[in-house]
């Protein structure tokens, strides 16, 4: 059995978080809800954290919820609302909000919730033997953890609706062709590729990143003309930020740019 149920690596500018309970593909309990959330306080907490990576320990990335860790009441009628509302919806809506960008090392099956908790990240990379797996209609539930939002825009309308209706496997490179994650990677070199990943992303414009971040996911409601505005506000902010007059002046200089990430 493992005990710890998160194992953070801190490195120069930026974390790996690896979920840890390999014996059920990384599933989450109500423990490592908890323990997942402590390990984002920590990063958030440590102003030298400029990127996150997320990942799995064994051979999966993360199962979804721990289906032997749900509560049944003597009723036999579960609030399933309220594990989403407790656990999935904060965990999701706080990996989009991060002031830094977030990598899913997607090093194996991602099923269920896990899929989409990947799918909440910025840039998503995949073993080659890795699969994503919409398994919710094959125990009667529904895609949660933002499923239904990321997959029409991730992989376009038709598929998404006979993944989440079928609930099939998309193997790592089919989702790479369909566009749904960034990059595969055969699983020996995946980790190393993340991490350097990781690496080039904690030395950029962490303060700059974040407001891209922002702008792409409130173009996801906006019309042309508000997002347009919203661009200007946020170029306004970024000008005045101390990295954007060291691009201009490493770019003038024809040297690297040495970025200190504050906005
Ligand atoms: O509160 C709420 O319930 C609402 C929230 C819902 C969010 C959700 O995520 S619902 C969806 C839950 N997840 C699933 O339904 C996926 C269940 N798992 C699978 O379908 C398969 O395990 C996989 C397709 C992911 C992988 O298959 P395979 O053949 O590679 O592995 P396996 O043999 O099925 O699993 C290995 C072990 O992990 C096995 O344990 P054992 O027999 O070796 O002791 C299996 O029971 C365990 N495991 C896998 N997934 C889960 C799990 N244990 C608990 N919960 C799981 N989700």
């Amino acid at each position: 059995m493992s005990t710890e149920l998160i194992l953070t690596e801190v490195r120069e500018g930026y974390r790996s978080i690896q979920l840890n309970r390999p014996e059920s593909l990384n599933s989450f309990n109500r423990a490592l809800h908890a323990a997942l959330g402590a390990a984002l306080d920590a990063a958030e907490a440590d102003k030298s954290c400029r990127a996150l990576m997320l990942t799995g320990t064994g051979r999966g990335f993360c199962a979804g919820q721990d289906l032997s860790d749900v509560d049944i009441p003597k009723d036999g009628h579960p609030d399933l609302a309220k594990t989403i509302d407790t656990n999935y919806n904060p965990l999701i809506r706080r990996l989009r909000a991060l002031p830094m960008p977030v990598i899913a090392a997607v090093n194996g099956v991602a099923a269920g919730a896990g899929a989409n908790i990947a799918f909440a990240c910025d840039i998503v990379l995949a073993g080659r033997s890795a699969k994503f797996i919409q398994a919710f209609s094959k125990i009667a539930l529904v895609p949660d953890s933002g499923g239904t939002w990321f997959l029409p825009r991730v992989a376009g309308s038709a598929r998404a609706r006979a993944l989440a209706l079928l609930g099939e496997a998309v193997s790592a490179e089919q989702a790479e062709a369909w566009g749904m994650i960034w990059k595969v990677y055969d699983d020996a070199s995946l980790m190393a590729e993340a991490h350097k990943l990781a690496a080039h992303l904690a030395r950029q414009p962490t303060g700059a990143l974040a407001l891209i971040k922002q702008a792409l996911d409130r173009s996801e409601t906006n019309t042309l003309n508000q997002q347009l505005d919203l661009e200007r506000d946020l170029q306004g902010q970024a000008g005045r930020g101390p990295d954007f007059r060291e691009g201009v002046a490493a770019f003038l200089e024809k040297r690297p740019a040495q970025f200190s990430g504050a906005m």
